[in-house]
């Protein structure tokens, strides 16, 4: 029977307070509103994000919610006035919505959209209130306008995109985060241009995303820098020239120095895929002198802040930042499925497990494990 029009009673993980596991349960998910779409989740990721709203230092972060932001499902009703996907299209949440109406949307100059940033903000639906409920009926705030954690989920309109049945679930799962910021950061912050020398400070799943885009624009030089050496592999089979483990310098020597002596005077690109600041000054400090740029794409802890002496940006060193990698969701990721489809950009090499969604948990301490890029859950079992 179907429960279009209706609230429908499903499994979540829902993060009650900091710091503690998710408790997989029953919750009551409302339909959608205006502007808004129910989606059923197929697969979901767990990323690092989530573990840090998870660990209550994120200053948006609330609780009780449903988190997750990597998903990807089957669109199962829409609410009025929806006229950007149907009931059966395949899509993938973004938390970085594009409506294309607003002051940044029609900028030209930014993938940040204003439309439903405030109410995302606060865990909130664009009219305040929330679509989930517990079986007592009390509110459970969605997160990063997503809420992949659930068999069923309301997003707005604006913070989806469809994508051609002929692709799985898993890899467009993964292009809700980590495999898009990185690629995307490579061929749409930095523009990378041949023969360009880069080097990625952290080979996660966003930084060997942004050695895969420096590897496709055909950079001379793609230097991986981390501290565990299981990323070596890894890192050349992405398409880095280099690995050095800042662990493994002689005592002479720095990363900062080594870098440089190694592409004659510093980089044309730097990635910070770390979320460290320290690395993020490193990274700056090693971009040529002139036209060298750094582009911060990690997430530092609450509260940290960035330094450098103020001479390397006077000598020409740009500092930037990129968030979901520059990528407009709805108007720019049927090109990443595209490069996916030919090969260019690899995506299901990411998955390093797969899971029954009733072991979330296990899955938030995959990450803890030096090997783990990503672990998809099955929202089915
Ligand atoms: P990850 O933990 O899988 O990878 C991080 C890598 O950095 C690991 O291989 C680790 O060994 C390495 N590392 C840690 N400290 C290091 C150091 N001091 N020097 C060198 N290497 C070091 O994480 P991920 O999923 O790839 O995400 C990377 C970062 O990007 C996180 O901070 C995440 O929150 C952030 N992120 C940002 C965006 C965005 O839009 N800006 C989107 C997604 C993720
Ligand atoms: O528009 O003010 C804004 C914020 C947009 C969200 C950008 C998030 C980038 C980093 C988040 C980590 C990824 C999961
Ligand atoms: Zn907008």
């Amino acid at each position: 029977m179907s429960a279009v029009g209706k609230p429908i009673t499903c499994t979540a993980a829902i993060a009650y307070e900091a710091n503690k596991p998710l408790t997989v349960t029953e919750i009551v998910v409302d339909p959608p509103k205006a502007h808004e779409v129910r989606i059923k989740i197929v697969k979901t990721a767990v990323c690092h994000t989530d573990a840090y709203s998870l660990s209550g230092v994120d200053p948006e972060g609330l609780f009780p919610c449903v988190l997750g932001h990597e998903g990807s499902g089957i669109v199962e009703s829409i609410g009025a006035d929806v006229t950007n996907v149907k009931v059966g299209d395949h899509v993938i949440a973004l938390y970085t919505a594009e409506c294309g109406k607003c002051k940044f949307c029609l900028s030209g100059k930014t993938n940040l959209c204003g439309s439903v940033r405030a109410t995302q903000g606060k865990g909130v639906m664009p009219d305040g209130t929330t679509r989930f409920h517990d079986k007592d009926g009390k509110p459970i705030y969605h997160f990063m306008g997503c809420s992949t954690f659930s068999q069923y989920t309301v997003v707005a309109d604006v913070s989806l995109v469809a994508f051609d049945k002929s692709v799985s679930f898993e890899p467009t799962a993964l292009l809700g985060c980590g495999v898009t910021t990185g690629y995307g950061a490579a061929i749409k912050t930095a523009n990378i241009q041949k023969g360009d020398t880069v080097a990625v400070f952290g080979a996660g799943t966003v930084g060997l995303s942004v050695v895969q885009g420096a590897k496709s624009r055909g950079a001379s030089k793609i230097i991986v820098v981390d501290l565990n050496n299981d990323k070596k592999d890894w890192s050349f089979e992405f398409g880095a020239t280099d690995f050095v483990n800042p662990k493994e310098l002689k005592d002479s020597e720095d990363i900062v120095s080594k870098l440089i002596e190694m592409t004659d005077g510093g980089l044309d690109f730097t990635f910070d895929c770390t979320g460290n600041v320290n690395v993020m000054r490193n990274a700056l400090e090693a971009c040529h002198k002139g036209w060298g740029q750094s582009i911060i794409i990690g997430v530092a802890a609450a509260g940290q802040e960035i330094a450098t002496r103020p001479f390397q940006l006077v000598t020409g060193r740009v500092w930037r930042g990129s968030a979901f990698g520059g990528i407009k969701g709805r108007s720019e990721m049927g090109g990443l499925i595209k490069d996916y489809q030919s090969g260019t950009l690899k995506v299901d090499e990411f998955i390093t497990g797969r899971r029954p969604f009733t072991e979330i948990n296990a899955a938030f301490e995959d990450l803890h494990n030096g090997s783990c890029l990503r672990t998809v859950l099955d929202t089915s079992t």
